[in-house]
């Protein structure tokens, strides 16, 4: 059970020595911030030895790395998972128990670290926790952000933006290693020389450039002693600050330096799914980019391998387009820094490099000026117009005389560097991340390239990590389905939950079931008590979307629901409605209005809803602040219905959906992404699917839309409903508050296509989803059926699952154990 190289005596006498050390005080008058510095210390000096041995067995075994290249990685909180993970965590909540401290408060002291926005960063935090686990060598390469995805309020019903200083009491699982410090250039111009032997040489001149410092995270495996680092980049100047010598003049000079370099990490950018063309983007792009590739040639070269042989020993996936300028980078660098030919760099790029995508909303499709870019990173372009040339020469060949094909497929284009393209280009494999949404990329958004280079395109549908998401976000649940199965390797072997499918005949077994969704019900009720000063009831159903706020995940159409809702109960008080709590969680990018309209929507509805007492609290309707990893395990928890209701083609693939399955909730959903795969794994019957299908709104998107005031006239409820968006009734008496969300679902003024994500359109079946949500409900035995069945049946969604297919068909790497010395 307990790890026996962690010893509780031993532990708590660290703890002490630590508070003494760190702060100069003992247990009794440490505050809790304090005790988690304290506790996060003695448990990293456990990591430590694991790290060490990790590091050297990987050496020794002469491992292929797996570099993922991510702009985010979203962690979440590290102490009590990495506990967990070192199976010692009922061990360290009995030591601190013995010291009178509260593990579980103490984990609550800990900042999330948010260096993510949603889907994408959150991926890349439970792909590393998987390759830990199943004992890949890797590393995550990204960027130590000061301030990570901001902190959200709400104040009178709208968002408010608060930097999230993450690192203000410091971080301690971080390593810093300045050691492992690289240069990285920006700007200037390229001159070009000639050797005696006519080749030509290219320098950089009059660049600016910055430091990027290193700092290490640790990645736990799951009880295995396996530690993988996750890589995060700082930035700063690189200055000669010789006092002697210093006037004022240097000294501003100096900390202009320093105001450069530091700007590059400063902040995350809160966009999601949405590209916004930002030049300091792109500077941190190159920024992690360059470091993390010129780190990656030095230890390949100090491990004593030829560069010629890099692609048998690293490979680097590209988290969508973000880190697409490795493909020009380590060109550069083969190239120009270490003499090889054109031909041999290319073979060797081409063989290192695989790229996932991860949308095909056509805003988040990154396309650089070509005047910025070459400003920017003068050398990464022409290596770049040189990827190009060589490409349009092969589309050439392919399809002789085929102008149109070059317009679409080529790099460089109307002024503008696609970053997709280079990447698909330059990548042997490029990949979607749910059957459907691969599907989609072959057949419509990449049909081109899927024709020319049909090799390449492959389909790995996401995954998510059962240690955070079921052993640490619900330990009940865990407990239970541990005494049930008589075995707790579902940690490592997801597809053992199968084995649970019988107990849905078992009468005990579903209210045991139900029982545990009760508590954690309780658990998130009290958050919301504390947080948000709702009372709200626990027999009611827990109706949740949590995700990013975008009009493609509709929470507009939710929200219009429950206004609908609402209207039926005053208008036939003699109807039945099961009660319902129904849970939103979103942040919205700063920029996106209209996406904080919707978050204001919400919030109005809750103010109305919740203070009329003539519907007894039969509807309750709660916005929860700041939606984020840590609160999201207690979220998922605790749902009933997961609602996954994105317009049918947009979600690439969701992982959220995954989540809420493995904790018991039911999907409520389009037939989008992945919520394809898991109505094939649990069954049609155990889940509510209703809209349109991808190929439905794929016709009507090339056809130019429908006409939704067909709905508005046809139907009086809905036709009520979005009047109500411009009566003032959730204005607080203002008619134009909600003006512009009227105006998108029935006629836009700005010419774009009315109902672009067919909310009217799929409101009817929504709506009869729904009431089918409310019938079976009520008979409780269906319910806890089909709750038992979703958790029974999740398996194939572990991101260990996920990892596998990559390693098989991508990576080609091999496990290592760190042994036991
Ligand atoms: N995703 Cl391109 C993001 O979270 N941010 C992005 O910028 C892009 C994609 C999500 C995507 O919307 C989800 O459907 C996926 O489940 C997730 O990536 C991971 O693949």
């Amino acid at each position: 059970m307990f790890d026996t190289r962690f010893d509780k005596k031993k532990f708590q006498t660290e703890i002490q020595e630590n508070l003494k050390n760190l702060f100069r005080k003992s247990v009794e008058d440490a505050s809790s911030q304090e005790l988690f510095q304290a506790v996060s210390f003695a448990v990293k000096e456990v990591i430590m030895d694991d790290w060490m041995k990790t590091k050297k067995t990987e050496k020794k075994e002469e491992s292929k790395v797996v570099v993922y290249l991510s702009m985010e990685f979203l962690v979440g909180r590290a102490l009590g998972n990495n506990l967990i993970n070192m199976k010692n965590y009922k061990m360290v909540e009995e030591a601190l128990d013995e010291l009178g401290v509260d593990l579980n408060a103490l984990e609550d002291e800990e900042r999330d670290p948010a260096l993510g926005n949603g889907g994408l960063g959150r991926l890349a935090a439970c792909f590393l926790d998987s390759l830990a686990t199943l004992g890949y060598p890797a590393y995550g390469c990204g960027i130590r952000y000061r301030y990570g995805m901001f902190r959200q309020k709400i104040e009178e019903g709208y968002q408010k933006e608060i930097p999230d200083d993450w690192l203000m009491n410091g971080y301690p699982f971080e390593l810093r290693r300045p050691e492992y410090t690289q240069e990285v250039r920006f700007g200037g111009n390229i001159r070009v020389e000639h050797d005696e032997f006519n080749n030509a040489k290219f320098i950089q001149e009059n660049y600016q450039s910055v430091n990027a410092v290193l700092y290490e995270i640790p990645i736990i495996g799951y009880n295995n002693h396996m530690v993988n680092s996750l890589c995060v980049w700082d930035a700063e100047p690189i200055v000669n600050f010789r006092l002697d010598s210093f006037d004022s003049g240097d000294y501003y000079k100096a900390v202009e330096q320093e105001n450069v370099a530091r700007n590059i990490v400063d902040v995350l950018y809160p966009n999601d799914n949405h590209y916004a063309g930002k030049e300091l983007r792109l500077k941190q792009q190159y920024f992690f980019i360059s470091a993390s590739l010129q780190s990656a040639l030095k230890a390949l070269k100090e491990r004593g391998y030829a560069v010629k042989e890099m692609d048998k020993k690293i490979i680097f996936q590209m988290n969508d387009t973000h880190p697409t300028v490795a493909v020009a980078e380590l060109m550069r660098l083969l190239v120009d820094e270490e003499g090889l030919s054109w031909e041999e760099a290319w073979g060797i790029t081409s063989k290192c490099c695989a790229y996932t995508n991860h949308t095909i909303m056509s805003e988040a499709l990154e396309k650089w000026p070509i005047d910025l870019f070459s400003r920017l990173l003068p050398r990464i372009y022409q290596i770049i117009q040189e990827i190009d040339r060589r490409f349009v020469e092969q589309i050439h060949q392919r399809y002789p005389g085929n102008e149109e094909k070059v317009r679409r497929m080529s790099i460089l284009c109307d002024g503008q560097v696609r970053m997709a393209h280079l990447a698909i280009a330059a990548a042997f494999s490029v990949n979607g991340v749910a059957r459907l949404h691969t599907e989609i990329l072959k057949h419509q958004e990449l049909k081109d390239f899927y024709e020319m280079m049909p090799e390449k395109f492959n389909n790995k549908t996401n995954g998510v990590t059962q240690r955070r998401f079921l052993l640490h976000a619900n330990p009940e649940l865990s407990n239970w389905i541990t005494d049930k199965l008589g075995t707790e390797d579902f940690a490592t072997n997801l597809e053992l939950l199968e084995n649970l499918k019988p107990l849905a005949d078992n009468d005990n077994a579903l209210s045991e079931f139900m029982g545990i969704k009760r508590k954690n019900k309780e658990r998130l009720a009290a958050y919301i008590k504390k947080h948000n000063n709702i009372e709200v009831d626990v027999d009611s159903i827990f109706d949740v979307q949590v995700k990013r706020l975008h009009e493609y995940k509709r929470q507009l159409l939710n929200i219009l629901h429950v206004m609908y809702v609402y209207n039926q109960m005053k208008e036939h008080p003699e109807k039945s409605y099961y009660k319902r709590t129904y849970i939103f969680g979103a942040k919205a990018s700063a920029g996106y209005t209209r996406a904080k309209e919707i978050i204001k929507l919400i919030n109005s509805v809750a103010e109305v809803v919740n203070n009329d007492r003539s519907i007894n609290g039969k509807l309750k309707v709660v916005f929860i602040e700041d939606y984020r990893v840590s609160n999201a395990e207690i979220i998922f928890a605790a749902a009933d219905v997961s609602e996954q209701i994105s317009t049918a083609s947009k979600e690439a693939s969701g992982t959220g959906n995954m989540k809420f399955m493995m904790n018991g909730a039911v999907t409520l959903g389009t037939m989008d992404g992945a919520n394809v795969e898991i109505v094939e794994e649990v069954g049609r019957e155990n889940a509510f699917i209703f809209g349109l299908s991808s190929e439905e709104v794929i016709h009507f998107e090339k056809n130019g839309g429908y006409n939704p005031w067909d709905i508005y006239n046809q139907d009086q409820d809905i036709r009520k409903v979005l009047d109500q968006l411009v009566d003032g009734t959730y204005g607080n008496g203002d008619k134009e508050l909600y003006r512009n969300i009227y105006d998108s679902l029935l006629s836009p003024k700005d010419g774009s296509m009315a109902d672009m994500y067919f909310i009217l359109k799929d409101f009817a079946s929504y709506r009869d989803a729904q009431e089918q949500v409310d019938a079976a409900y009520r008979d409780q035995k269906r319910w806890a059926k089909m709750a038992l069945l979703n958790t029974a049946s999740c398996g194939k969604f572990s991101s260990d699952r996920t990892i596998e297919e990559y390693v098989a068909d991508i990576w080609h790497s091999k496990k290592i154990k760190v042994g036991e010395e």
